[in-house]
């Protein structure tokens, strides 16, 4: 199999953490998106959706979607489970993690992509052109604030997302509060539960 990606954004980020806690070896390339590299024919020609990461299966079969790629390689590779050990907490993880992926991330791409004249008609990723529109940022703003706040409360006292163990869906969060700089924002003092799992996860991770 083969991995194309990008370690510094976001997405890849998601994975490359995925693979660091298993212990994973995978051939790698990188895709510089600083000068485009996604949008070239040889990287389309792999991957039409010109996005990262991507992962192309000893069979030839492309994944683009990061909880896909894991999913395969939980299968692959059951040690250190990052995906739930039973039906009820994959299934928990695996809400948690779609969660995280719309509420944040999509929320961050939101303030990211809508002002800045680097992303002119590139507001999403992906193949499509589509014009920015303003005022989507200060939606996507108003969203990650919240949705931290609303994750604070729900976490409570307990370690991680999903119970006693870090997850797929641990790493997701981390990653919006860790990007969240590019968009000037950040995790508030206020969120003690979170601050503090920020610390069990960086930890777990490491
Ligand atoms: N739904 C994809 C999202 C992948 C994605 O959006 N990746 C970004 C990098 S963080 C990208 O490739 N952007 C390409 C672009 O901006 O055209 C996933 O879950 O992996």
């Amino acid at each position: 199999m083969h991995i194309y990606t990008f370690d510094s954004a976001p997405n890849p980020r998601r994975l490359g953490l995925f693979i660091a806690y298993k212990g994973l070896e995978i051939p790698t390339t990188q895709i510089d998106m600083r000068s485009n590299a996604h949008r070239d024919e040889a990287f389309l020609a792999i991957n039409p959706m010109g996005t990262v990461p991507a992962l192309v299966t000893d069979e030839g079969v492309l994944l683009t979607e990061v909880i896909g790629i894991c999913d395969y390689l939980e299968s692959l590779y059951p040690e250190r489970p990052l995906m739930g050990r039973t039906p009820l907490e994959r299934a928990l993880v695996l809400s948690w993690d779609h969660r995280i992926y719309t509420s944040l991330l999509e929320a961050f791409a939101e303030m990211l992509r809508n002002r800045s004249p680097a992303f002119a008609n590139r507001a999403l990723p992906g193949p499509i052109d589509i014009e920015q529109i303003p005022e989507l940022e200060h939606r996507g703003r108003k969203r990650f604030r919240g949705t931290l706040e609303l994750l604070n409360e729900e976490l409570g006292d307990q370690p991680f997302l999903c119970g006693d163990s870090v997850t797929v869906a641990d790493i997701g969060l981390l990653v919006a509060i860790e990007t969240a700089s590019w968009v000037k924002e950040s995790l508030p003092d206020s969120c003690t539960n979170l601050q503090r799992w920020l610390q069990s996860t960086r930890a777990a991770l490491s």
